[in-house]
C-alpha cells in the first residue's frame, strides 16, 4: 500500500472570516489565516479545510453561493487564495475547500434567470413542478426553520424543489450541462492549487428528486465521475464526502464494488461519532465498540475522517430516540442547546463542562479510532460557544488568540465584529486564549501538540485493521492495530474509577512494549496488568514476538 497524504493528515476546519481579521473591518479575512499559518503547523494540523468563501448573501452561513468561481469580497481576492495555497504548501500543508453544488444561492444569476423566462438557458438547471407537489412538505433538512421543500415561485409561475432553505434552490443534477458546470468548478479550484474538497450535502447532490414521489433515485454513478474528473486533474486531489446515510448505502460512496476505490476518497464517520457521544454519555464503551465492529468495510485506498464536533450541530440522527435522548439528558440538557430535534449546538469544551480530563480523554479517543482526525478551530484551546447566537453561529465565534480587546482577532470596534465573541466567563477570551496557552506547558493547546506529533509515529492509526480487544470493565476500551512488526494498544476509561486491565493471552504474541502516550505516568510497564486511572488513556507501542 502506497502512502497516502490524506491517511496521514490531520485536517484543520475554520471559517475565514471567524479566523483573524488583517485589516481591522471586523471580519477575518485570508490574509489574516496566512499570518496564522505558523500556528496551524505548530499545532500539528497538515490541511487546512476552509467553510465556504464565495460571494453569498450569507443567508445561510455562505452555503448559499452566488459565484462559485470567486472569493467573497469581505474575505479577499483569488490572489489570495493562491498566496495561501503557496505559504501553506511551504509549511508542508495542503487547503481544501467546501464545495456547495448542491444548491445555489436564490439570488445565483443561474437562478435568476431560470425563474425569469421559461425559455432561459438555465430554467432546467433547476427543478421545477408545475402543480402543488403532494410531498410538498417532506423530507425538510432544517426542521423547526424550514416548513416545505417545494415553494411556488411568483415570478416562474411554477414550484421549485429545495432540500435546505427556500433562498436555496436545488441543482438539477440530471442536466449533463449542470454536471459539467460542476467539473468545471472543481477544475478551476484544483488549477489554483486546492488538495481536494469537502463535498457538502453528498447524498442530495447524487439524488434526483421528482415531484411527488418520496422514494428517491440515486445517481451513483455520478460519484464515479467526480473521482475521474478530481483524479485526471491532480493526481493527489481528494473528496470528503459529507454523507450521513444509513450502513448498507454507505459503501457506495467510497466504490462501485466491494473492494472498488473509484468513488469518494474519504468520509466523514457520522456513525462513529454518533456512537462516541453516546458512550461518553453513559461513561460506557460499548457503542463506540458496537460501531467499530459493524463498520462497513472500506477498500484500501479509502478513508475515514473523524470528529467529535464540527462546524454544524452534533447530529444525533443515527442513535435511536431513546439514545438521542441520553446523550441530551448529558451534554444539552436545556432545549436552547439543541437544534431542529436532533442535534446539539454545542462546543464539546462547555459539553464536558470544561474538565481537562475529560476533554484529554475525548480527543485521545478521536485520535486514536480508525481514520483522519479533523479538528474545529479553537478546539485545540478548549473554546466555548454562544448560545445567544442562532442556530448553528453559536458554535462560529471568533478564534480567541490572547486577552486582548476583541481576543487579538480583529482591531474594529467590537460592535463591528463579524459575530460577538464568547462572553460566557468560563470560556471567555481572558480564560480561554492561545497566547497563554503557549506559555503554560500543562496547557491544552500543548497537550494537542503533543499528542498530534505522537500520532505521527502511529501510521497504523491511519489504517482499517482495527480490533476492539476485551478489556474486562465495561467502562474501558482496548482496542489495537496491528502492522507488520508489531501494534498499537490503546486503552481508555470512560468513567471516574481506577482500573486495572488484564489482556491476558489477548497479547501473547506481543512483547517489549513501550509507553508511547499516556494520561500520567505509569510507571514500569507491566503487560499483564495494565493500570488506568479514571478518565485515563495510555497508548502502547508493542513489538511482535514470532
Ligand atoms: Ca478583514
Ligand atoms: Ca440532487
Amino acid at each position: 500500500m502506497h502512502e497516502r497524504w490524506y491517511k496521514r493528515a490531520v485536517l484543520y476546519s475554520l471559517e475565514v472570516d471567524a479566523f483573524q481579521d488583517s485589516n481591522g473591518d471586523g471580519i477575518g479575512d485570508l490574509r489574516g489565516l496566512i499570518s496564522r499559518l505558523d500556528y496551524i503547523a505548530r499545532l500539528g494540523a497538515t490541511c487546512v479545510w476552509l467553510n465556504p468563501i464565495h460571494p453569498s448573501p450569507e443567508r445561510d452561513e455562505g452555503y448559499d453561493i452566488t459565484d462559485h468561481y470567486a472569493v467573497h469580497p469581505k474575505l479577499g481576492s483569488l490572489g489570495d487564495v493562491v498566496d495561501l495555497v503557496d505559504a501553506a504548501g511551504d509549511r508542508g500543508m495542503r487547503v481544501m475547500l467546501d464545495l456547495v453544488v448542491n444548491h445555489t444561492s436564490i439570488d445565483h444569476p443561474w437562478f435568476q434567470s431560470a425563474r425569469s423566462d421559461p425559455q432561459s438557458p438555465y430554467r432546467d438547471w433547476y427543478i421545477w413542478c408545475a402543480h402543488e407537489p403532494s410531498d410538498r412538505h417532506q423530507g425538510m433538512v432544517f426542521p423547526g426553520f424550514q416548513t416545505e421543500t417545494w415553494t411556488f415561485d411568483e415570478q416562474a409561475k411554477a414550484w421549485y424543489f429545495h432540500r435546505f432553505y427556500d433562498f436555496e434552490p436545488d441543482l438539477n443534477h440530471a442536466n449533463a450541462e449542470v454536471r459539467d458546470e460542476i467539473r468545471k468548478i472543481m477544475a478551476f479550484w484544483l488549477r489554483l492549487g486546492v488538495a481536494g474538497f469537502r463535498m457538502d450535502a453528498l447524498p442530495f447532490v447524487i439524488s434526483l428528486p421528482k415531484p411527488d414521489h418520496t422514494d428517491l433515485e440515486h445517481d451513483y454513478a455520478f460519484l464515479n465521475e467526480l473521482h475521474d474528473w478530481v483524479s485526471w486533474r491532480r493526481g493527489d486531489a481528494v473528496v470528503l464526502a459529507e454523507a450521513n446515510v444509513a450502513d448498507d448505502q454507505l459503501p457506495l460512496y467510497v466504490g462501485s464494488a466491494p473492494g472498488n476505490d473509484d468513488r469518494m476518497h474519504m468520509l466523514f464517520n457520522f456513525r462513529l461519532n454518533d456512537r462516541i457521544l453516546l458512550a461518553l454519555a453513559r461513561r460506557r464503551v460499548e457503542p463506540i465498540a458496537w460501531a467499530l465492529r459493524t463498520a462497513p468495510p472500506l477498500p484500501a485506498a479509502a478513508q475515514w475522517a473523524t470528529f467529535i464536533r464540527n462546524h454544524d450541530e452534533a447530529d444525533l440522527s443515527q442513535l435511536n430516540d431513546d439514545e438521542r435522548e441520553e446523550v441530551f439528558a448529558v451534554f444539552a440538557p436545556d432545549e436552547d442547546m439543541r437544534l431542529y430535534g436532533r442535534g446539539i449546538r454545542r462546543r464539546l469544551a462547555p459539553m464536558l463542562d470544561g474538565d481537562r480530563r475529560r476533554l484529554e480523554l475525548a480527543y485521545s479517543l478521536q485520535f486514536t479510532l480508525p481514520g483522519t482526525p479533523v479538528l474545529r478551530y479553537g478546539e485545540e484551546i478548549g473554546m466555548g460557544d454562544d448560545l445567544d447566537l442562532p442556530e448553528r453561529n453559536a458554535i462560529r465565534t471568533p478564534m480567541q488568540w490572547s486577552a486582548e480587546p476583541n481576543a487579538g482577532f480583529s482591531t474594529a470596534s467590537p460592535a463591528q465584529l463579524v459575530r460577538p465573541l464568547v462572553h460566557d466567563g468560563r470560556f471567555s477570551p481572558e480564560k480561554v486564549n492561545v497566547n497563554e496557552q503557549r506559555r503554560d506547558p500543562d496547557s491544552l493547546l500543548n497537550w494537542q501538540e503533543r499528542v498530534l506529533r505522537t500520532l505521527r509515529e502511529c501510521p497504523e492509526v491511519g489504517e482499517n485493521s482495527c480490533e476492539v480487544l476485551d478489556s474486562g470493565h465495561d467502562d474501558v476500551l482496548a482496542h489495537r492495530y496491528a502492522g507488520p512488526h508489531g501494534a498499537m494498544l490503546f486503552l481508555h476509561n470512560l468513567d471516574d474509577h481506577r482500573r486495572t486491565v488484564q489482556l491476558g493471552d489477548q497479547l501473547a504474541t506481543y512483547d517489549a512494549p513501550v509507553e508511547a502516550f499516556a494520561d500520567g505516568d505509569y510507571g514500569d510497564l507491566d503487560l499483564s496488568q495494565l493500570k488506568l486511572n479514571g478518565w485515563g488513556y495510555r497508548w502502547i507501542r508493542l513489538q511482535f514476538v514470532p
